[in-house]
């Protein structure tokens, strides 16, 4: 890699989405609201200083979690993804982001990596490029992680019903926060929406059936703000 260049580590396209990571998108997108000319890599988590993804290599600095990073181009770049918010709005936006990252992503993580059909379907084809005689314990072991994970984290000790239930009351929190509004702080994009974006598109995402995406679509409002921000953000990308 130059040391002239920004460079992203991304996951991949993959289950109708630009990245099968909100995380990655979310940071995609605020690279693209800083105005940032970047390199995209595709990377697996144990290449990861904090061995998840997204990390980037900006000119030699290597900055893990999308958090930091975008707390890093603000700085080293001297851009405000928050410009124009009061600070209220930006306390709102924070606890708009902590109900996404620490609440909504568990739900969708849980339906897309736990319900048998969906796994099948989807992160089991992680495993495609192992040889065939591995791939079954493979998958077993990916699976087994994130379901010690999802344990850990809480959501994981509860029933599909429960966890749908969870997950839908934050959707419609997040339809309400929206209203009529473009963006989630009003008419302009801000730093939540890339990080509302990436999971609300993993939610809505027609490639996977769960309950969460059925609760998204029955609010016009949010399939209409992830339509505009695809559009916005990943014209080339077939939604
Ligand atoms: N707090 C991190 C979360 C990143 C994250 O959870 N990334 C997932 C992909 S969506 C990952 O790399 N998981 C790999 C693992 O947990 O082993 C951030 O904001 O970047």
């Amino acid at each position: 890699m130059s040391s002239s260049s920004l460079t992203l580590y991304a996951t991949r396209a993959g289950f109708g989405l630009p990245d099968t990571s909100p995380f990655v998108i979310k940071t995609e997108v605020q690279l693209k609201m800083a105005g940032l000319a970047y390199d995209r890599t595709s990377a697996i988590p144990p290449q990861a200083p904090n061995g998840k993804l997204p990390f980037i290599n900006d000119h030699d600095e290597v900055m893990s979690d999308s958090t930091f990073i975008r707390a890093h181009i603000e700085r080293k770049y001297g851009v405000d993804l928050d410009e124009g918010l009061d600070a209220r709005q930006r306390a709102e936006s924070w606890a708009i982001e902590r109900l996404l990252e620490d609440h909504l992503y568990f739900a969708m993580v849980w339906f897309r990596w736990i319900d048998p059909e969906n796994f099948a379907k989807g992160p089991a084809h992680f495993a495609d490029s192992a040889p065939e005689a591995d791939r079954a314990q493979l998958r077993h072991d990916m699976q087994a992680r994130k379901a010690v994970e999802l344990h850990a984290q809480g959501l994981g000790r509860h029933s599909p019903a429960r966890i749908a239930e969870l997950g839908k009351h934050s959707i419609d929190a997040l339809s309400q926060l929206l209203g009529d509004k473009p963006y989630l702080m009003g008419g302009s994009s801000g730093g939540v929406d890339a990080t509302a974006f990436g999971v609300l598109a993993c939610v809505i995402t027609p490639f996977f059936d769960t309950p969460l995406r059925r609760a998204a679509e029955a609010h016009p409002n949010l399939v209409d703000y992830v339509a505009r921000m695809m559009q916005r953000y990943y014209p080339e990308h077939v939604w």
